[in-house]
């Protein structure tokens, strides 16, 4: 038996009624206190979806083809799709970078692809590619802040699953950039079953590099993780960041592999008319078998049905724990369609500076503050990413840093016009410019000035019926070009 002196006592201070105004002092403080925590548990969680080269119509919900995306559909039933949305880059990297930085890319320093993994057989790195990434030890810039460490130091829990791309050594990845979770590939594409990138284990769960998951379709692993995060942290605010590989094309050495998306036989299965078949090409330099184009759509679509369905977990998920009435989810493309993607009635794709390379399919729902059903034509970026994010969660943007959008709730909502007017983009020699409606490219792909109001398939060049519109479109890139060499330098490209 345990003598009584082991029974440990709790030493509570006499209590004495505090004096009226203290009394209300202590009321009041009570009061603050529980508003203050009402207020973090009811600001909205965040889920903030990316897919990876999909097509500006690839979306069911337009009719345009036949891909099947009917989770997709329904956010966009339940919220807003924007017909007029660009990304800062026409390719993963730098996009990626910065819609996580709210930055342009040349403003943030990695405006080119990392290329931090060993490249695939047989290819020759030119000496322009060389210029921009010489190393595989780079990534963002350690100064830039991401909104994630805006979101964790506001109280949220913060996650991302899926394609990180934003450097591979440890002070790059995500654990120091604001993220409490990451499970994903930690550059810029793989096989969808090896996680290998031509030949290189290429996942990672926090720090460490890991192959745990080997052989599982790894569109199952990023919604396995996202669910378990969601239940965790039903309870607070959180921000989860879903980037998916998919439908970027596998990175495999495999001939029969590499070159299309990869998606199991139960999602190739919805598309019956296309033929699953490789047939005679060359792969390094030899005659192999290759996935056909119709495999290359096939093995597309059924990707984005499968992340689709991964989504309609997520979704459905959001729903069971009643957490859906005060998420924001926001779904859209790093860049344009490329492989078997389809970006009509767009000029180009992925890698260019036509429409087709930078304007992205972008839905997002938040019920109660955006009206289901909308389809807005307004001008915006995701360079509005981390303004509208850090708004949300009544967080204030970090002194000192410029940022290169603002928050767009209030467009996405209807209640405002977008104050975008302009944005830039330059990929190395390739340049562009959207000025009003009026588009400028300047590429090796193909050139002109384009009015989107009449053409946005930018069939139509009016750089000699309209010089005076020409000129001062090129003017106010180079006004930008100049703010950005003025701009506070960054790495990992340039000397600093
Ligand atoms: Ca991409």
């Amino acid at each position: 038996m345990k003598p009584v002196s082991d029974v440990p006592v709790l030493n509570l201070p006499v209590f004495q009624f505090p004096t009226a105004p203290a009394f209300l002092k202590v009321l009041c403080a009570i009061l603050v206190a529980g508003v203050a925590a009402a207020r973090a548990a009811e600001r909205p969680n965040v889920v903030l979806i990316v897919s990876d080269d999909q097509g500006y119509t690839d979306l069911g919900c337009l009719g345009k083809n036949e891909i099947k995306t009917p989770h997709l559909d329904r956010l966009a039933r339940e919220g807003v799709r924007l017909t007029s949305f660009y990304v800062t880059w026409p390719a993963c990297t730098p996009s990626r970078g910065s819609l996580l930085t709210g930055r342009y890319p040349q403003r943030n320093g990695l405006y080119d692809m990392i290329r931090n993994d060993v490249a695939d057989y047989g290819k020759r790195i030119g000496p322009e590619e060389y210029a921009v990434s010489p190393e595989r030890i780079l990534g963002m810039d350690v100064r830039e802040i991401m909104v994630s460490q805006v979101l964790k130091d506001a109280g949220y829990a913060t996650a991302v699953f899926g394609k990180w791309d934003g450097g591979q050594l440890r002070r790059y990845l995500p654990l120091q950039r604001g993220f409490d979770e990451f499970y994903g590939l930690v550059n810029t594409g793989i096989d969808y079953y090896t996680h290998e990138r031509y030949g290189v284990p290429s996942m990672s769960r926090g720090n460490e590099p890991t192959t745990e998951d080997k052989g599982t379709y790894c569109t199952d692993l990023f919604e396995r993780e996202a669910l378990k995060f969601i239940e965790a942290n039903r309870e607070r605010p959180f921000f989860l960041y879903l980037p998916f590989n998919a439908p970027h094309g596998a990175s495999s050495l495999d001939p029969a592999i590499r070159g299309a998306a990869q998606a199991p036989d139960e999602y190739k299965r919805l598309y019956p008319h296309l033929r699953d078949e490789l047939v005679p090409g060359k792969a390094y330099g030899k005659e192999a078998l290759v996935p056909s184009r119709e495999k290359r759509r096939l093995e597309y679509m059924a990707s984005v049905t499968a992340m689709d369905d991964a989504i309609g977990s997520v979704l459905d998920l959001l729903d069971r724990q009643k957490l859906a009435d005060n998420t924001l989810v926001i779904f859209f493309s790093d860049n344009g369609g490329g492989g078997g993607a389809e970006n009509d009635p767009l000029r180009g794709g992925k890698a260019q500076m036509f429409e087709g390379g930078l304007r992205v399919p972008f839905l997002a729902r938040l019920p109660g503050r955006i009206p289901p059903g909308r389809v807005s034509n307004e001008f915006l970026t995701a360079l509005e990413i981390f303004p509208t994010l850090t708004k949300l969660a009544d967080a204030e943007l970090p002194d000192g840093v410029v940022y290169d959008g603002f928050d767009m709730l209030p467009v996405l909502a209807g209640e405002t016009a977008s104050p975008r007017t302009e944005m830039f983009w330059q990929r190395r020699g390739d340049r562009a410019a959207r000025v009003g409606h009026w588009k400028w490219v300047d590429s090796q792909r193909g050139s002109g000035l384009f009015d989107l109001s009449e053409d946005i398939g930018e069939r139509r060049d009016l750089s000699s019926e309209r010089p005076e519109v020409l000129a001062r479109v090129k003017s106010r890139f180079e006004a930008w070009r100049q703010e950005m060499d003025a701009a506070e330098p960054r790495g990992p490209f340039r000397d600093f």
